[in-house]
């Protein structure tokens, strides 16, 4: 197979045998990012795809997830890193009842990168933590993720909780597969007395940042 479709492959069958091999390949071709958007990710989508029609169970997409995961960590020293520093702070969460956080830790990686501070709180993470954080680091911004239909309710719920604490200054960017950017900036923006963006991949979640910050 050509190397960016054994990646792929490598994520569907959770082959970690050679993994850091190809991915120097690769790296010698291409960067990092374009490995992770390009391969990486559309493995991971397939194995969606195999899970949502019932062709693949649970523990085989677990296993999918922790060879993404040992990839984008194998990658990660190789992303490019822009030399300011010190841009703002962002806490960042996986929402209470989910505990999907590939895409929540790319975020990371990419603001981080692009000289933001991150605070990563992890997954499943109740709405009292989240403002706990926003407030003892003073942060610029919150940052939502989570990938579950019903974490779509969650958020709507934490920015009612938002309102409710008169937290609303700081603007709360939302991302993850359930969400539509419709559903966010008209339903919840109706909702919420603050600021509340869509975030479709990690680099619109950069370039609101980027807003945020201006
Ligand atoms: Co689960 N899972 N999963 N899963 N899983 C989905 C989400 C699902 C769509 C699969 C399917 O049915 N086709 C489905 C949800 C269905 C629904 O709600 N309607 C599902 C399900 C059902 C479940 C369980 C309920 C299964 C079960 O137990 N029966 C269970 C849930 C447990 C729970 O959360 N309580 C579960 C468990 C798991 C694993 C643990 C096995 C594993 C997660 C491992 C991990 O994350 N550590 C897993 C995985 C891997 C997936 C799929 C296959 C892949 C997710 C992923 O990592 N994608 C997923 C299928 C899918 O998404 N199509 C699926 C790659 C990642 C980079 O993308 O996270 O979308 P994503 O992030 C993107 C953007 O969304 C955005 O940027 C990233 C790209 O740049 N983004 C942000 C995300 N967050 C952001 C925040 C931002 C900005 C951008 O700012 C704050």
């Amino acid at each position: 197979l050509p190397l960016g479709e054994r990646l792929q492959r490598r994520i569907v069958d959770a082959d970690d045998k050679g993994l850091a091999q190809d991915l120097d390949e690769a790296l010698a071709t291409k960067p990092a990012l374009d490995i992770v958007n390009e391969d990486l990710l559309a493995g991971m989508k397939t194995v969606g795809e195999l899970f949502g029609s019932g062709q693949m169970q649970l523990p085989f997409v677990l296993a999918s997830a922790e060879v993404m995961k040992k990839s984008v960590a194998h990658l990660e020293p190789h992303m490019e890193k822009s030399d300011t520093e010190g841009k703002g702070t962002i806490v960042l969460a996986t929402v209470k009842g989910d505990v999907h956080d590939i895409g929540k830790n790319l975020v990371d990686i990419i603001l981080t990168n692009n000289g933001y501070t991150v605070v990563n709180l992890g997954i499943k993470q109740p709405v009292g933590t989240i403002i706990e954080a926003a407030v003892a680091h003073n942060a610029d911004a919150i940052g939502m993720s989570g990938l579950l239909v019903k974490s779509t309710v969650v958020m709507k719920d934490n920015l009612l909780e938002l309102n409710a604490k008169g937290l609303i200054d700081k603007p709360v960017l939302l991302g993850g597969a359930a969400l539509t950017r419709a559903y966010v900036e008209q339903d919840l923006n109706n909702l919420f007395e603050g600021e509340v963006r869509y975030a479709r991949d990690a680099f619109e979640g950069l370039s609101l940042m980027d807003q945020v910050m201006a």
